[in-house]
């Protein structure tokens, strides 16, 4: 049954407050399993709500387990999406302060910076790369809110899909003449390769993840627009971190970004 506007509002604020005390707390499907897709989306935008009473500008939109690599790592067998807020976002090299989060993971990601509105349904890769203005090497940090990183579908897309921080490259390189299905990336950690990757381990090319989010997003009349910051969905599987360590990621032609963690 569908959860009522009272219930959603209790399950954003229980999520609110895990990520002001920097706590774990049980995965919300533990004590409601059937919470649906659609509702997740609804604690999600009640989630988004709360940080934008208290000031917070939403500067852009994220898929996530768009890559084989993702869902099998967490489990969860299905693209999502999820906003990106003014205060996650970081320089290159950060740093990521480990005080601020609960368990945070790093993964790699390609950024797309969009130049032109892309209005689903119907939009296409080639349409996106038409409209996207730049592309950034990324290292997106990710710190689910729920107990030992374990989630369902319904719990991750209302905890914003475990969104809390971007390091953004500070290389912007038009993707003309790029053909980022086939773009290598290697991930660092303290100077050892950890994973490798290339484009199309997402959704066959970053471009189509853009695409599918920019079409999902028609759902609710919203749009990918001028100015957003898009993440496309991490190639592999994210690295565990801890003070100390230094992440970087290369993408062939264009360029590399490094989050220090502290
Ligand atoms: C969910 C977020 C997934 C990606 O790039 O696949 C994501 C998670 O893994 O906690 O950002
Ligand atoms: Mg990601």
């Amino acid at each position: 049954m569908e959860l009522t506007a009272d219930q959603v509002q209790a399950l954003a604020r229980r999520l609110l407050d895990a990520y002001d005390r920097r706590i774990e707390i049980p995965a919300l499907t533990d004590e409601q399993p059937d919470i649906s897709e659609a509702d997740a989306y609804r604690i999600q935008r009640a989630l988004l709500g709360l940080f934008r009473q208290r000031g917070a500008r939403i500067v852009g939109k994220k898929t996530g387990l768009t890559s084989r690599a993702k869902q099998q790592a967490m489990g969860v067998p299905e693209a999502i999406y999820g906003y990106l807020v003014d205060t996650y976002l970081l320089r290159d090299p950060g740093p990521v302060r480990m005080a601020e989060l609960i368990h945070p993971r790093l993964e790699p990601e390609l950024a797309f910076l969009i130049g032109e509105r892309l209005q689903g349904p119907g939009v296409t890769t080639a349409q996106v790369l038409a409209a996207t203005r730049a592309v950034v090497p990324a290292l997106e940090v990710i710190d689910s809110r729920y107990r030992n990183f374990k989630f369902r579908l319904a719990d991750v897309v209302a905890d914003n899909c475990s969104a809390s921080r971007v390091v953004l490259g500070r290389e912007e390189v038009s993707p003309d003449g790029l053909d980022l299905r086939l773009q290598g990336m290697v991930l660092e950690k303290n100077g050892e390769v950890v994973d490798t990757g290339a484009g199309a381990a997402v959704l066959g090319h970053p471009a189509s993840a853009v695409a599918w989010l920019a079409n999902k997003l028609a759902a609710t009349g919203e749009a990918l627009e001028p100015g957003d910051i898009v993440l496309p969905g991490a190639p592999c599987e994210a690295v565990f971190v801890q003070a100390g360590d230094e992440v970087r990621v290369t993408f062939d032609r264009v360029g590399s970004v490094t989050a220090r963690v502290e």
